[in-house]
This record gives C-alpha cells, structure tokens and sequence, in this order.
C-alpha cells in the first residue's frame, strides 16, 4: 500500500498516537509480574484439569511497576497470527506488539503468519518491519496478514505446527482470536510443555460479537468500532422510517451466539422491537410466540396508523429457540456422522430427504415445516470448529414470512386493517474492517504491547489483560489471564471439547434491564436516536465515549 493511496482521513488517522496505560510508559523493563493464586476453570474443573495437566491452575498475572533488566539482554523472536473474523482494531494490536518487543530490544524480530493459523501449518509468514506497520497504524482490517478459521486439531496438525515453529526459532507466538481461536491456543500451550518445548503462546481478546468476556477480561476489542457502525446506519434506517412512514425494516445484526450486538444498538439507537436471543431461550419460547411477540406490537401500531418500525434481530437467534436449538444441535451430529455420505450426494434436496431420516420425527417434521431456503441454509457446512454458520442464514426473512401468515389470519377475522410492506438488511461485514475508534485503537495497543510483555517474561497460555476500561486508558491496568480458567465443557462437531466459555447476555445485567425497562414505550413510539458516525476528531466526550454496554456492566466496578 503507497502513501499516495490512502485516503484523507487515514493520512490524519496515521497521526494518532495510541495512549499507553501508565504501567507499560517505561517500556517492558519497567514492570514486574505480580502472580496470584493458582486457579482453577470455571466449571469442569476434573475434565479440563486433565486434559491440560502442563498448563491447568497457572496463577493470575497482574503488571506491577519495577526493573525488569534481564528481558533485555536476550533477543528474542515473537511469531503472530490473526485468528478468526476480522474486528477493528487487529492492526494497532500487532503495532502495540511490534513497538512493545522493539523498545525492549531492537534486535526483537515479529514474524506475522499469513491467513490465519494455516499460515502456521504452512509455513507462510513475513517479518513485520517498522515500515510495514507504519502503513497499517489506526487502520481497520486484518489486511497487514489476513485471518482464516483453520482450526489446529489433529496429530498431523499439532507436529506441523511444532515444525514450523522450531525451525523459525519462535520464541513466542501471540494469537489474536476470539474464543474458540483462543482455547487453540491454550492447546498448543499445552502441547509444547508436553513435548519440553519453551514456545510460549499468548492470546489477545478479539471478536466484534462481545461474548468474549469474563470477570478478568472487560471486553473483547473491535465491539466498540463495530457496534458505534450498527448503530449509526441503524439510526439511520429509524430516521428514514420516520420520514417516509411506509416500511417496516428487520435489521439482522451480526453477533453469532451472543446478542450483545443487537441490545448494544437497541440501546443505541431505540428502535421498536429488540429480539433478545438469551430472553427467548430463558423463557423457553417457540418460534410461533417469538412471531406472536412481534405481531403484537405490529397490530398496536397499526392500531395508531402507524404502519412502519424497526426491529433488530440478533443473528443467533435461531440457535436460541429451544425447539431449533435441538434440531441445530441434532443436526450438528447427524451431518458429522453421515459426512461421507453426503459429500456424494449431488443436490441440496436429496441431502435434505437423507438427513432427516437420521433426525427424531418431531425434529424432521420441524425442519420440514420450515421455508426451503431456510432448511437448505441450516445445512451449510459447519466451520472448522463445529459451529453452525449463522450469518448464512436469513432469520429475518424467515420471521417476515410467520409475520405476514399470521396478519393475513388477523385481517380475515377483522382483528388487523394495517398495511406490512417490508425491507430486510443485514449488517455484520460492514463493521468489522472500519477504522478503529478511539477506544479501540487505544485498547488494541496496550493489549499487543502488554502480549509483549508477557511473552518476554517467557509466559505462556496466558490471555492479554486490560481492565478498569472504563477510566481514561492512562490508568488502566494490565496483566495476564490463564487460558484454562476460562474454559468449560461443551458439545463440538458432536463430541465434547473444553472450549472457553463465550459470555452471553446476563439477563439480570443493566444493558437488558434498561431495555426491558423501556421497551414498552418504544414499541408504540418513535424514541429513535440518531447517534450518528464515529467521531475521530472532536471533543473528547465524543471521541473517546466507550459502549453503553461497558459503561453499564463497568461503571460500579
Ligand atoms: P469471530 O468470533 O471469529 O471474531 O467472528 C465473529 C463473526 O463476525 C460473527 O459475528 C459471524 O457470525 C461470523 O464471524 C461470520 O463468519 P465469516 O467471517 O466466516 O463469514
């Protein structure tokens, strides 16, 4: 990428200098590590405990200010990879890592892996130069070495990457992914201490969802960009609704098995009707009463002439519904069990017929009952770590088509005059390359500078802490969190693994209560906010203004 070809606002952008915490301003010689007690998964404990014994009950790190001459003296060399979806802000967080390993010792080296961690079972790599990442400072996207899902798993897999690393003579490899990129990386910790091998891994809290967050990790980076770009076009979307007053729009939002995106830009933005997958799963809701919910507040407004609105729709939601959750999760297996047998079969249609003798009755008789394009939607492949690809399907279609069924029943028995004309969107790509925001061009790169530190001071299976996010990012503090803490038991491509533990929406949690404390009243009103576009350049209660959902969960803290 020339200078030449960037645009204006990026030329100003590349200016912008990242505000370290106050414990890393000395550089990684000016702090200690403080260890805490050993520690334990949150649930599981037995399971995880043996299937890490090298790594499991590694203490908490916590950075603490000190001399710290001897990671000086040796020059080491810190592999990187990008893992996973793209979030805003994967660039400052190799930035953070690349200026962390530099101060401490020029002759540092930072490999970057290209395409994600088939990069590492390939061998493809690049040495991350000053020149190179100056193109890349403040910038959106994970372009610098791209990402891919390949998931590190089988023997072959695990000797390959064994290979790779030793003959690059990593020291250290740092994996910027999200839960599942994560809990790869605490099996490859735990795999090199099997085989007395002194690569560390480290990982950095990466997704645009939100669910990767836990007591010790405030929030996971690129959910600030990504959502502050939801909740401007779906302002925008309330204001033409508004004006024009003729369409109802159905907003599916990216977010996969968390709902954080959707009640971040509910609260953001104040639409009509937010559908909250953890509330429909906690109330054991079918998919007929979350239509019926919906129908509802279309009847009332119609009631009012009010024949538009905007509804938000979280991507997962179909794996919230008890009675679809259980024909995901049947069919998660049935298609791992049969996979042979279906890659011979040509057509979508004899698939279907096929897999639903392998499913119960009442769950074939469910997916029969669906729209075809939807059933053909559940069967596309999973990906590489067992998870049903949400974003392929049209969830907000699928609602549209029970709605308009069930008004056209209302109109016959006089119970509905209204008018439903609608339009579907679906917003997820847009936001996870956009320039990262203040916050999150702050956040990544303490986060690469503290991956940094840890990796110097020779740790591994630790994730990269920031906390106290909510304070100007000079006072926050920095540190590490053992992988095998997060993690806990789950059902994978029909078998069980221990995986990190994704956070969903706490029912009990400020961000929902303030929804459900309004919703009533933004159903049959226009409450709409605008919140406008990411503000770079401005006053600082603009510029540097973190989620609803942080300052929420954060603020009493
Ligand atoms: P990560 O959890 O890997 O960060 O990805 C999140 C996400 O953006 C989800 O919101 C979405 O369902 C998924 O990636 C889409 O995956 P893909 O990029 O493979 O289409």
């Amino acid at each position: 990428m020339s200078k030449k070809c960037i645009s204006e606002l990026q030329a100003e952008r590349s200016k912008f200098k990242p505000v370290l915490p106050a414990i890393l301003k000395n550089g990684p010689a000016g702090v200690k590590l403080r260890l805490g007690k050993a520690t334990e998964s949150i649930s599981d404990n037995k399971t995880v405990n043996k299937l890490f014994p090298n790594t499991y009950g590694l203490p908490m790190v916590n950075l603490a200010k000190g001399k710290n001459q001897e990671i000086l003296k040796k020059a080491v060399k810190v592999g990187v990879v990008l893992s996973g979806g793209q979030a805003p802000g994967g660039h400052n967080v190799i930035a953070g890592l690349f200026d962390g390993l530099k101060k401490a010792n020029s002759k540092n080296r930072l490999i970057g892996f290209l395409g994600g961690p088939s990069g590492i079972l390939d061998n493809k790599c690049k040495e991350i130069t000053n020149a190179l990442i100056a193109e890349y400072r403040n910038t959106g996207g994970f372009d610098i070495i791209q990402s891919g899902r390949t998931k590190i798993e089988t023997p072959e897999q695990f000797e390959q990457t064994k290979k790779t690393l030793t003959e690059n003579k990593i020291d250290a490899l740092v994996v910027i992914g999200g839960d599942d990129s994560n809990t790869n990386a605490a099996l490859l910790a735990e795999y090199f201490k099997k085989e007395s091998l002194n690569t560390g891994f480290i990982g950095v809290p990466k997704t645009i969802d939100g669910d990767l967050k836990n007591e010790q990790i405030e929030a996971s980076f690129g959910f600030d960009t990504a959502t502050k770009i939801y909740s401007e076009v779906v302002g925008n979307i309330c204001r033409d609704v508004n004006s024009a007053r003729k369409y109802w729009h159905f907003v599916r939002l990216m977010g996969r098995s968390a709902s954080h995106i959707t009640l971040e830009v509910g609260l953001k933005t104040q639409p009509n009707i937010v559908l909250v997958g953890e509330e429909i799963l906690s109330k054991k809701m079918t998919l007929s009463q979350v239509v019926k919910q919906i129908v509802n507040v279309i009847v009332k407004r119609a009631d009012l002439k009010k024949n538009f609105g905007v509804v938000l729709v979280p991507e997962g939601l179909i794996e919230f519904i008890p009675e679809m959750k259980a024909l995901i999760s049947s069919l998660n297996d049935a298609l791992a069990d049969n996979e042979a047998e279906l890659k011979n079969m040509p057509g979508i249609d004899e698939k279907k017929n096929f897999i639903y003798t392998k499913l119960p009755g009442n769950l074939a008789a469910l997916m029969k009952s669906l729209p075809g394009t939807i059933s053909s939607q559940l069967m596309i492949d999973r990906d590489p770590h067992g998870n049903v690809q949400v974003s392929q399907i049209e969830t907000e279609k699928l609602l549209i088509a029970m709605v308009k069924k069930c008004l056209s029943e209302l109109k016959k028995n006089g119970k509905y005059t209204g008018k439903f004309s609608t339009i579907t969107h679906f917003f997820g790509y847009e936001g996870r390359c956009g320039a990262p925001s203040n916050f999150d061009a702050n956040y990544t790169y303490a986060l690469g500078y503290n991956a940094a530190v840890l990796s110097l001071n020779g740790l591994s299976g630790y994730l990269s802490s920031v906390k106290k996010l909510v304070k100007k990012s000079a006072l926050w503090e920095c540190g590490g969190v053992p992988l095998t803490m997060m993690m806990n038991i789950e059902r994978r491509k029909g078998k069980e693994k221990p995986v990190i533990k994704k956070a969903l929406v706490e029912l009990n949690g400020t961000p929902f209560k303030t929804l459900l404390a309004n919703r009533e009243n933004w159903a049959v009103t226009e409450s709409y906010l605008y919140p406008g576009p990411i503000q770079y350049f401005g006053p600082s209660s603009i510029t540097d203004m973190t989620t609803v959902t942080l300052k929420y969960e954060q603020s009493k803290k």
